[in-house]
């Protein structure tokens, strides 16, 4: 390989198979270098694919096609030997049927087209939890997103030495280039949805994606490496590989801190409970990761470290009430996608905290003025549009954050959006129920669902369901056998928060800021200073134990700290029924013990 930096023999060797498989115009490896960031922007502002926003210094907004605008669950293969090893929520295939259907669409897709060499390290590089992939892409977009994202280029070669392993991600856009012919400022993509894959090999630790440009399907380090290969690779290596912020939290009085990892569905808020402003005087959060946590055991505990070097969250709903350190981080360096444009060169999204200045081009290019009267108006921005921002920008990023050995873990919180039944807040007490409350997380389906009707539990144990690479009964096995590793009292402790409960079709609790509230009740039981009374669920806070926020009543409070014993029994019978059911033969059997406990304990 004559421009390699490498005497990698199997990273060459790769990279010249995957070449005679593309035929590329060039190969570029990436060093991750400023100059070659600010490079692959030129090229793709020249390109007519980014525009620099005035208002934002070294800040850029993209337009993806609107048929290449999120993940694509439908098209995501986990492609194991068995069946039964990808279990009921992954779509399966055989990964010999399914090379070939790639490598026929492979074939020659990057002609006219740079093939990119990408080496990445997720985790600070050299950490002992961190691993190294290598992205071949044909997208200058996801070098520097990629960039941003993780760590990027020759010093993760250097670690990687003349042997090391890594995990071979491949990826192309799906759309060679003609002799001649360029993208004429249109998001390169195959807009068939039928065509796309984002496949896994789990026997193999590979992935291999075509057809999308965006996020998840193209940014290959995040939820393809980060945890649905790193899921398998923690469970035959003994760890955790979790959708799960990480956030330390300070009470300022003695500088006492504790650190606590969040798992929850999407659409819950994560980035901004990990990215939190308390409300309540004298405490401190400070943020370590938003996304993803790898949690290994060292000297008798867990130690988490974020694989992540940037933050790729939502754009709509983020304001500077909602997420003000999530807006104070994407002041500069930051990509868009899929945002509007202002008319003086910023971006705009709904649920931006203020109203649109002006004459808009929304995300499919076209001119839009906001009309507040116009309850039907489509938005400006994609539900799904996104910031991709350094994480070191967040001005509460945690000192810590990059350190090589991780940040013990003292509290784990599940949750998802429950309108009724569902507390909020209750504690595990023990690793087992903990474990079990974590498999019965789960949001409310709102909208129409292929499978479920309004109103049901849609059940996404420990948030998992999109991103587990193996069977979901074996993986929460896996959970319990990790316990099995941590004496008691080393244990993180569990918690279950909702902070989406209902009455007359409106919020009982007003999460964002007052969130540090319950967070406080979770430090003082790690700190051994809370005060809990056993109920049939598990450990809760008496309502004089939560500090509560002015506009919430004594009255309110109590119903959210009220066990609804009926509504919890027709939660287990759910349970049971529609979701453990679906685990079968494989549903540990210490979570159908801490199931029929608790349909005990309720009478
Ligand atoms: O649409 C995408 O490709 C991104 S999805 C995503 C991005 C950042 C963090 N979490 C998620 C998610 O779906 O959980
Ligand atoms: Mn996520």
């Amino acid at each position: 390989m004559s421009n390699s930096p490498t005497n990698h023999a199997k990273l060459n060797a790769w990279v010249k198979e995957i070449a005679d498989l593309v035929e590329p115009a060039n190969i570029y490896w990436a060093d991750g270098s400023k100059a070659e960031y600010d490079q692959m922007i030129k090229i793709l502002v020249d390109a007519g694919l980014a525009t620099p926003l005035k208002k934002r210094p070294n800040s850029f907004l993209f337009r993806s096609d609107p048929s290449d605008v999120a993940r694509a669950e439908s098209r995501t293969f986990i492609a194991s030997q068995n069946k039964d090893d990808a279990g009921p929520y992954n779509n399966w295939i055989n990964p010999a049927e399914l090379k070939e259907k790639m490598r026929a669409v492979y074939k020659g897709c990057m002609k006219g087209r740079t093939m990119y060499v990408i080496p990445f390290s997720m985790g600070p590089i050299g950490s002992p939890i961190a691993k190294i992939g290598v992205e071949i892409s044909d997208s200058p977009y996801v070098v520097v997103n990629m960039q941003i994202m993780t760590r990027v280029g020759t010093k993760v070669l250097e670690v990687l030495g003349t042997d090391g392993e890594f995990i071979p991600c491949l990826h192309s856009v799906g759309k060679p280039l003609a002799e001649g012919q360029t993208d004429g400022g249109k998001w390169p993509c195959e807009p068939d949805v039928e065509k796309k894959y984002i496949s896994h090999f789990p026997e193999e630790r590979t992935i291999w994606s075509f057809g999308s440009g965006y996020g998840g399907n193209a940014l290959l380090g995040k939820k393809c490496l980060a945890l649905r290969i790193a899921s398998i690779a923690a469970r035959d290596e003994g760890w955790l590989a979790e959708h799960m912020l990480i956030l330390k939290m300070t009470r300022e009085a003695d500088n006492k801190f504790k650190y606590i990892a969040a798992a929850f569905p999407s659409a819950c808020g994560k980035t901004n409970l990990a990215m939190l402003i308390p409300t309540i005087p004298g405490w401190k959060v400070e943020c370590i990761g938003d996304d993803i946590a790898w949690m290994k055991i060292r000297d008798g505990k867990l130690y988490a470290i974020n694989p992540e070097a940037g933050f790729f969250g939502v754009g709509p709903g983020t304001s500077m009430h909602s997420n003000p350190n999530a807006m104070l981080s994407i002041k500069e360096n930051t990509i868009f996608s899929n945002a509007a444009l202002t008319e003086d060169g910023d971006i705009w999204w709904e649920g931006i905290g203020y109203d649109a200045p002006g004459k808009l081009i929304d995300w499919k290019g076209r001119e839009w003025i906001q009309d507040k009267n116009n309850k039907d108006q489509e938005p400006s921005a994609h539900a799904n549009a996104r910031f991709t921002v350094p994480a070191r920008q967040c001005p509460v990023i945690a000192p810590e954050w990059e350190d090589p050995n991780g940040v013990p873990i003292d509290a784990i919180l599940f949750g998802g959006r429950r309108a009724s039944v569902i507390p909020l807040i209750h504690q595990a007490k023990s690793w087992n129920h903990g474990v079990f409350i974590g498999s019965i997380a789960g949001s409310e389906i709102t909208g129409a669902a292929l499978d479920l009707k309004v109103g049901s539990v849609r059940r996404d144990p420990m948030a998992m369901v999109p991103f587990c690479g193996y069977h979901m009964g074996d993986y929460l096995k896996h959970w319990v056998e990790v316990g099995k590793n941590i004496s008691e009292e080393n244990q993180p402790k569990f918690f279950f928060v909702n902070w989406f409960r209902k009455k007359d079709g409106k919020f009982m609790w007003p999460g964002f800021g007052e969130n540090s509230r319950v967070l406080k009740w979770v430090f003082e039981q790690c700190d051994g200073s809370g005060k809990a009374v056993d109920t049939p669920i598990g450990l809760m806070p008496e309502p004089s134990s939560i500090d509560r926020p002015s506009d919430v009543s004594e009255e309110t409070l109590k119903e959210l700290l009220a066990v609804d014993i009926e509504g919890w029994k027709a939660e287990i019978k759910d349970v049971r029924e529609n979701h453990y059911a679906k685990l079968e033969p494989k549903l540990p059997k210490e979570l159908a013990a801490e199931l029929d406990a608790i349909e005990k304990r309720l009478g």
